[in-house]
């Protein structure tokens, strides 16, 4: 079996097997993934050195090795909250308003990927399979190209891919799309930002993409496709039973006194709709003044990307509207927006989700969204709760049942509280019972298993290696 190597911005350096910690589902998959294939790991340590210097630290837990590089300030600057996040995160979320274009940001960004290949280079073997992830990272595998490397190279996106007419927009564009040309695979959320990055290369390199989605490109073959991620079902379902979820749910149903709750789970981004979501509730309070005083809101946000600036204005405006929604609808007994900013381990999580009526899940654009579906794998299956959710959410191509709303319209989203509050526990098992067969059976492994095939070539003509 060939060996895995993974890259992406950040390291999760794994835990001990068995230990109890608070690992999102991505990295549980990616180290089960490198233990099966003994593999590397590789990709920023998080820390600032003054002068970069290519240094690796290595560490070994179970069958899993990290390879980490410390980045210079400025690196961390132009590349990180530069490029990666004041530019393409902001454009591939349809935020162009947002997106700051600064030659200084590009210049980091390639300087940055470029000290990723020099320094993953040494690691990287004749037979490896190489699994790059995400926007920080796009022109990584030409830069390996560049520097000799044969193997296998694919890329996942975990964001969404915008629309020609956005891309453009963007100085430098063809160059950014063409790095990508030297992936064997380049897989994305849904078909949606497939379609989108498809379109782009026909109408702006003039490539031509056959049937089957390929693109046959300098005497190869680019497999482009679909690969919608899932959660660890297992492990949240799982977690979801145990007692730190148990205590969590106790918590939360004694604290609400008889109240209906609903959950909201996000990083603080933008990109989340959380001040659309605010207004919304804004809106079903005042709409149905008898319902007021019976429904919580319980938005969970821990601070994200506090260097840029953006993401300093969606958190003053978050408690500007917690406070102008709570200072008119709450009285001595009763607050109905419980707005907390911090992280929790993820069986506590599970327990809040469980004991929530809602899942309220309206991105204005998301990639994915795994918040959706560890709702629905949380909840009781005799009594589950009603997910609300952003038709603008990848996971709203696989989860049809959810109630589909646009998050832009807070009209649209104040209906859907009232709907799912309303709605008779016949159907809200039958739509629950739907949701979880898709989120069950569409993994995070499956996710990891069909990625991991296509990038062996396995189901695709031409240069795939053989199997052992
Ligand atoms: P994110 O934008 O971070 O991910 P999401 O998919 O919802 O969005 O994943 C967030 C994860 O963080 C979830 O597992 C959630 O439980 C966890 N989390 C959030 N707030 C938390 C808190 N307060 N305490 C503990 N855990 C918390 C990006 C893309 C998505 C894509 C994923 C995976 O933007 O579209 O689904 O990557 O590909």
């Amino acid at each position: 079996m060939s060996r895995l190597i993974v890259i992406s911005n950040r390291v999760s350096v794994p835990k001990a097997a068995g230990a109890a910690g608070a690992q999102g589902g991505l990295a549980v998959a990616l180290n089960s993934a490198l233990r099966e294939h003994r593999g590397i790991w590789f990709g920023w340590s998080g820390q600032e050195t003054e002068e970069f210097n290519g240094h690796l630290n290595m560490q070994r837990i179970d069958d899993v090795t990290t390879a980490t590089i410390d980045l210079e300030p400025q690196d961390i600057d132009e590349y990180y909250n530069g490029y990666a996040n004041r530019t393409l995160w902001p454009l591939f979320h349809y935020r162009i308003d947002l997106t700051e274009y600064d030659r200084n940001f590009g210049e980091g960004y390639e300087r940055v990927n470029a000290r990723f290949a020099d320094s993953v280079l040494p690691l990287i073997e004749p037979d490896d399979l190489v699994w790059v992830h995400d926007y920080h990272l796009l022109p990584l595998g030409s830069m390996l190209r560049q520097k000799g490397v044969k193997n296998r190279i694919g890329l996942f996106l975990h964001t969404p891919w915008p629309p020609a007419r956005l891309l453009v927009s963007l100085p430098f564009h063809e160059r950014l799309v063409g790095s990508m040309l030297e992936y064997d695979v380049i897989g994305f959320q849904t078909e949606e930002w497939l379609g989108s990055f498809l379109h782009y290369v026909e109408k702006e390199m003039g490539l031509s993409v056959n049937k089957d989605g390929t693109i046959d490109y300098d005497g190869r073959r680019i497999v482009a496709r679909a690969f919608p991620i899932g959660i660890d079902y297992e492990e949240f379902v799982e977690g979801a039973e145990s007692a730190e979820a148990l205590e969590a749910y106790e918590h939360l149903k004694a604290s609400v006194r008889g109240r209906k709750v609903m959950i909201g789970v996000d990083r603080l981004d933008y990109s989340k709709g959380l001040g659309e979501r605010f207004e919304s509730f804004g809106r079903f309070l005042g709409d149905y003044t008898d319902l007021a005083s019976k429904v919580v809101l319980l938005q969970i946000a821990p601070p994200s990307r506090g260097d840029v600036a953006s993401y300093q204005q969606i958190r003053e405006d978050l408690e500007r509207k917690t406070g102008h929604i709570n200072g008119a609808h709450a009285d001595v007994a009763f607050v109905p927006i419980r707005y907390v900013n911090r992280g929790y381990p993820r069986r506590q999580l599970a327990g809040f989700y469980r004991a929530a009526d809602i899942g309220l899940v309206t991105p204005l654009r998301d990639g994915m969204n795994l918040v959706a579906k560890e709702y629905v794998a949380a909840q009781n299956p005799e009594y589950p709760g009603v997910l609300v959710l952003s038709q603008f959410a990848g996971a709203a191509l696989q989860l049809t049942d959810a109630l589909l709303v646009n998050p832009h319209s807070i009209e649209d989203v104040s209906e859907a509280i009232k709907r799912a509050l309303d709605m008779p526990l016949a159907e809200r098992r039958s739509r629950h019972e739907k949701l979880l067969a898709s989120v069950r059976d569409e993994d995070v492994v499956f996710w990891r298993d069909e990625f991991v095939k296509a990038l062996f070539g396995e189901g695709t003509s031409g240069t795939s290696p053989q199997k052992e």
